[in-house]
């Protein structure tokens, strides 16, 4: 029987830096995987396929399960893999910090967007444009001075926590905490290393912290054709068990008819039936007219359920 971690795909592409938390997760369990990569930008008819009608990255895949959103594939590999762990501080804390790593995150793609939209082709800017419908591209240069106080600040708050000598966010050994702010300086150096450059000075603890992640993420990774891991989710079978938190805040049944959508960014709704209502996910048997039973499973935090009428 194929083990749980011989059968982890990941569906992603590089540039972005939610696919590198992805590959940091994997890099400090020194776990290695398979890997579907996927466009940046519609048409993404595989990916869709196989999560229902969601487009984002990255995506994980064992089987016939799907794990949408980085913090649902940190959780995964650490169930599959518990050790070295993910979760030095013990896991809610890192997790929670999603929400801040996401305000990070922001902040260095306003920069972006101040300084290199003109050289985007315009289908990307499009793209971009309708995935982040809260940010007016047009204005967003006036407002550059704003956004990289607001990098710089964030930069000051891994300064604060490092300045003690420890080696990794949350003391001697790299988790998941180190991965929600990396990838971000790592998208500062690469999208606009000048400006990166001036932010990021001044904070010596922090710029030796850098060398130590970016030493820590090497992957070892075999790339797999899309076709193959639809395959391959056909072939299997769903395992994990229907479950009800009766004390759910929404009310949620079994087989009640929802959508699922990130409330952040247009990354896709996904239609589908409740399989799984918990405090922190929902899992789903997409209804879209491409499945072929396999469950899809959403974090709680920051996806939105609606019910169908
Ligand atoms: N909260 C999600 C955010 C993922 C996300 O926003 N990914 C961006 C890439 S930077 C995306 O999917 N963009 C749309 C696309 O690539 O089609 C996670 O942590 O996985």
């Amino acid at each position: 029987m194929i083990s749980p971690k011989d059968s982890v795909i990941l569906w992603s592409y590089d540039a972005s830096p939610f696919t590198q938390k992805a590959l940091g997760m994997f890099a400090i369990k020194r776990l290695p995987f398979r890997w579907v990569e996927t466009p940046m930008m519609p048409p993404k008819d595989d990916l869709l396929a196989l999560t229902g009608g969601y487009r984002g990255t990255p995506v994980l895949q064992i089987g016939a399960e799907v794990f949408i959103d980085s913090q649902l594939i940190a959780r995964e590999l650490e169930r599959i893999q518990p050790s070295p762990t993910l979760f030095p501080l013990g896991g809610g804390l890192e997790l929670a910090l999603v929400r801040w790593s996401d305000a990070f995150f922001r902040s260095a793609l306003k920069i972006v967007l101040s300084i290199g939209l003109a050289e985007w082709p315009e289908s990307f800017r499009e793209d971009r444009q309708y995935l982040f419908p809260d940010i007016d591209f047009a204005s967003v240069g006036v407002d550059a001075a704003h956004s990289r106080s607001q990098f710089r600040a964030h930069a000051a708050l891994l300064a604060a926590q490092l300045d003690d000598g420890r080696d990794f966010l949350g003391g001697v050994a790299p988790g998941l905490a180190d991965v929600q702010a990396y990838p971000f300086i790592w998208m500062a150096r690469g999208a606009f290393a000048d400006v990166a450059a001036e932010l990021l000075s001044g904070f010596p603890s922090l710029a030796a912290w850098e060398q130590r992640m970016q030493a820590l993420w090497t992957v070892e990774r075999q790339q797999i054709a899309a076709a193959s891991a639809l395959e391959e989710a056909r072939a299997a079978r769903p395992v994990t068990p229907e479950s009800i938190d009766q004390a759910d805040a929404q009310g949620l049944q079994a087989g009640r008819l929802v959508d699922i959508l990130p409330d952040d960014t247009r990354r896709g709704v996904v239609r589908g039936r409740l399989h799984v209502v918990a405090a922190d996910r929902v899992v789903i048997r997409p209804s879209a007219d491409l499945s072929y039973g396999q469950l899809v499973h959403f974090p709680r935090l920051g996806y939105r359920v609606t019910p169908v009428a």
